[in-house]
């Protein structure tokens, strides 16, 4: 099935919408919670067993984000929901705001989105790259891009990391 822009933008607005809704929840919270800013809360869905995952979330954790996690059987409905392209897709999906984030994004990255606000729909790191971070295996780092996903559908490399061979 062809997404004709316009889909796009509905669901977009639909997901801008539901975190609205959440926004608001937030602000019947007590002043405590609140002393973490909301748009450093980051809520991933992931399978159960996906140590990837895991480490990923550990990542977020350590650099300062609130991380919520919700185990799902399959993570492709969700991204589907959040109106990211399968061809984008890794093994866990969140939501940072109203950006989508899909599979081991640095959270390095992941601040500087938050200080750009770039017109964007999401950030991705497609596959699973080795030393990505949640994808360490010793020093040694596979040549990889953090995309930028852009509202039509496009995307441009927001991070590019070069090749590092195991020393
Ligand atoms: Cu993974």
């Amino acid at each position: 099935m062809a997404t004709t822009s316009t889909d796009l933008v509905s669901r977009r607005s639909a997901v801008r919408q539901t975190f609205w809704l959440a926004g608001t929840t937030v602000l019947g919270q007590p002043l405590g919670v609140l002393a973490a800013s909301s748009k450093d809360r980051v809520t991933v869905w992931k399978t159960p067993n996906c140590d990837c995952c895991s480490e990923w979330v550990s990542h977020l954790r350590s650099n300062g984000f609130e991380v919520v996690t919700h185990d799902v059987k399959d993570t492709a409905p969700m991204r589907q929901k959040l109106g990211l392209a399968k061809k984008f897709g890794s093994c866990h999906t969140g939501l940072l705001g109203s950006y989508v984030l899909e599979g081991h994004v640095p959270a390095r990255e992941m601040r500087r989105l938050l200080q750009e606000k770039p017109q964007a729909i999401a950030l991705a790191v497609p596959g699973m790259p080795t030393g990505s971070p949640g994808m360490e295996m010793g020093n040694a780092r596979d040549a990889q891009d953090v995309l930028l996903v852009l509202n039509d559908g496009n995307s441009r490399v927001y991070q590019s990391y070069p090749q590092k061979p195991s020393t």
